[in-house]
Formats: structure tokens, C-alpha cells, sequence
């Protein structure tokens, strides 16, 4: 289990900023998140043991978490709107907020970090390796029937994170902590920063076609790893869409690609031996297939045809992420071990590799 800096009386007390009925028994830390600290609280409600998830906003990553949370609250609303019209008829589920004794779905602790709770989805869990290409297409269809769902928000959300999948501004990135070399690591990893400059050429294709028209902006989910969709214990349908921190208007694309990036590969994101790293080509087209079976009634045909580039794309910007942190000294993602961030950007590579590699039965299925 994580360590954690929280003991039991700061949990409680954290949770008491919210309304919550019942005793509290104890908090634990929860599941793999690279940025934000979550726990899963127990509380006994008359006999009733149910649980509740109590979440750190981390304000290195998120600059401005109250707007993170207007975005989460507006649109938890707006899914739980849609799923109270389908009556009985889905098992869909959404992230339920629970609000402070002043009403706000946000709390500031003593530090001045930002606190948010939420009522805990039962009987169902996220995977960190996907099992199947049943699974594969279900969790696809999941996030693909998300952006469906809200295709018809009205206004616009904050842009939580600017740039979050600007490809050549990550590269620009990488370029000034090569310069910068802060951590003196730059000697370490050579292969890897001509991995990414022998392709940075292709870096700002999605966003040219943007430019061009040929690809719309939409309300996307924007960090579609495997685990940040939970699949219910009983029918293995993915039924509750999870951290929202980054839904913000962004290409429907890069949804498709971070799913098959985080879920094609039958290894962990930060595997060392790489010979266990690829990505399975059944688990692809059920992706492909579960994508196009909800959000491909919206696709345009610009769309369509990138969806395979999409994922080499995504897999490439995230490890430009992971290198880059790696260079300045770990400051963004939650490492466990030291050369974390190195594995993970490595397991990223390995993986454009094997995308590279099965491109051309890629664009076949299309
Ligand atoms: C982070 O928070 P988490 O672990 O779901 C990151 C994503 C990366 C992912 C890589 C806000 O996601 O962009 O793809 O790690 N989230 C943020 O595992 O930077
Ligand atoms: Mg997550």
C-alpha cells in the first residue's frame, strides 16, 4: 500500500469539512493515480457499511483547482441529468459530489490545498492491465458513449490545463530541459531524446487538420488511461467514467489514442523488461471496434482516418512527458522508486515501436 503523509485524524477531519451521514472508521489510500492523493474512507451508517472517496487536487499539476471543480460539478450534472432521463434502462453510473456545510462540491484545507469527496462506486473496480478484447471494447464504448453524452454541454468548460495535448509544445518542453539539464541526466538518455526528435515532424499533424476544419473540437475526457474507467464486478460493463479533472474542450482523437496507448499493452505503464511491452493487435480492434460502435456516429471522416496515428501520437506525448519530468528531476509525476519516470517513458517508446510496426493493419481495419 502507499505511504501516505495523512493519519487517521487528518482524514476524519478532512472528511468532516463535508456532509456526510454516519461514523467514520478509517481511510486508506486508493488506487494509482500519477497526480492527485485519493483514499477510500469506511463509514458505518446505522449497521451499513459504505464507502466514500476523499481526493488531494494537486495545485503543482492543477493552477486553479476551484475551476477544475466547476468543470467536474457541471458536468457530473449533466451526465447524471442523462442517465435520470434513461430511467431503469442504463446501468451507467456517474461521479456523485458531496458538498461542504456551505454547499460547495470543494474544500480548502489548513495548507491551502483542495479537497473534493465523492460517494464511492460499489461492486465495480478500474484495471490497470486490461484482460480481454471484450474488455478492451467495452471500456472504448464506455468512453466513446461519454463524449456522446456530452456533445450537447452547453457553454465551455475551463481548460483546466492549457496545451494539455499540444504534441510540439510537450516536445518544445523536452527541448528547454535538455538545455537546461537540470538534474544532470541528459547523459542518460541520449536514445531516448532521438526517439523523439527523429519523429517530431509528425507531432502537429491532428492539430493542422484542426486548423484546416477537417477535425472539430469537442468536450473529451482527455486522459482515458485504462484505469480511469470503472467496470462493474457482475456484467463486466464499464459503467462510471472517472477522473474528470481534464475534461475540457480538446480532439476526439486523443481519447482513442491514450486508450489504446494505456490499454493495449499487457504490461504495467512502467514495466523494465521491455520485451514484455507491445501492443496486441486483437486488443486494438476491440478498441477500435468499441470506439466506432458509440462515438462513431459523430466521427467525421478526417477523424476516422487518424484514429490509428491518433494512438501512435498519444503514446509518444506522454513519453515526451515522462522523459521530460525524468529531466527535471521529477517534479510532476508521482514517482514510487527513483528512474520511475525513465521506465515509463521507456515502456512508452517500446510501445510507438509496436505501433509503428503494425501501422499498415491498422489502417486496413479502417
Ligand atoms: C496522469 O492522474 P492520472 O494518473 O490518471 C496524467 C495523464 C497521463 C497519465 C499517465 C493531469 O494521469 O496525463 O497520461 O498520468 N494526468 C495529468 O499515466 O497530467
Ligand atoms: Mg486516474
Amino acid at each position: 500500500m502507499a505511504t501516505t503523509p495523512y493519519s487517521q485524524r487528518d482524514i476524519r477531519r478532512l472528511i468532516g469539512m463535508f456532509d456526510v451521514y454516519g461514523d467514520f472508521l478509517v481511510g486508506t489510500p486508493f488506487g494509482n493515480g500519477n497526480v492527485n492523493d485519493t483514499f477510500q474512507l469506511t463509514y458505518d451508517q446505522g449497521g451499513t457499511r459504505l464507502h466514500y472517496t476523499l481526493q488531494r487536487i494537486n495545485s503543482n499539476v492543477f493552477k486553479d483547482p476551484v475551476r477544475v471543480m466547476e468543470n467536474v460539478a457541471r458536468v457530473t450534472d449533466h451526465i447524471l441529468g442523462k442517465i435520470r432521463l434513461a430511467h431503469a434502462e442504463t446501468k451507467k453510473r456517474t461521479l456523485r459530489l458531496l458538498h461542504t456545510h456551505d454547499g460547495k462540491p470543494y474544500a480548502f484545507d489548513a495548507n491551502g490545498d483542495c479537497w473534493r469527496a465523492y460517494i464511492f462506486v460499489e461492486h465495480a473496480r478500474a484495471y490497470e492491465v486490461l484482460e480481454s478484447p471484450e474488455q478492451a471494447f467495452r471500456v472504448a464504448q464506455g468512453f466513446g458513449e461519454f463524449q456522446q453524452l456530452l456533445a450537447d454541454f452547453e457553454g465551455r468548460l475551463h481548460e483546466t490545463i492549457p496545451d494539455f495535448h499540444h504534441t510540439p509544445k510537450r516536445v518544445a518542453a523536452l527541448e528547454a530541459a535538455i538545455a537546461e539539464d537540470r538534474a544532470e541526466r541528459v547523459k542518460h538518455v541520449r536514445r531516448e531524446i532521438d526517439f523523439v526528435l527523429s519523429r517530431k515532424e509528425e507531432c502537429d499533424k491532428l492539430l493542422r487538420l484542426q486548423a484546416e476544419g477537417a477535425i472539430p473540437e469537442r468536450i473529451t475526457h482527455n486522459d482515458t488511461k485504462a484505469n480511469n474507467i470503472l467496470i462493474d464486478d457482475l456484467s463486466g460493463e464499464a459503467i462510471c467514467v472517472i477522473d474528470l479533472d481534464t475534461v475540457m474542450p480538446g480532439l476526439s482523437l486523443y481519447d482513442f489514442g491514450d486508450m489504446v496507448r494505456s490499454g493495449t499493452n499487457p504490461a504495467e505503464e512502467d514495466e523494465v523488461n521491455l520485451d514484455r511491452v507491445g501492443m496486441r493487435f486483437d486488443m486494438y480492434e476491440g478498441f477500435f471496434d468499441g470506439f466506432l460502435s458509440t462515438a462513431g456516429k459523430i466521427l467525421t471522416p478526417a477523424e476516422r482516418e487518424m484514429l490509428p496515428f491518433s494512438a501512435k501520437l498519444i503514446t509518444l506525448e506522454i513519453g515526451t512527458r515522462f522523459l521530460t519530468d525524468y529531466l527535471m528531476g521529477d517534479i510532476y509525476f508521482k514517482i514510487r522508486r527513483p528512474d520511475q519516470n525513465l521506465d515509463r517513458c521507456r515502456t512508452q517508446f517500446k510501445l510507438v515501436q509496436s505501433i509503428e510496426e503494425q501501422m499498415d493493419k491498422m489502417m486496413a481495419l479502417l
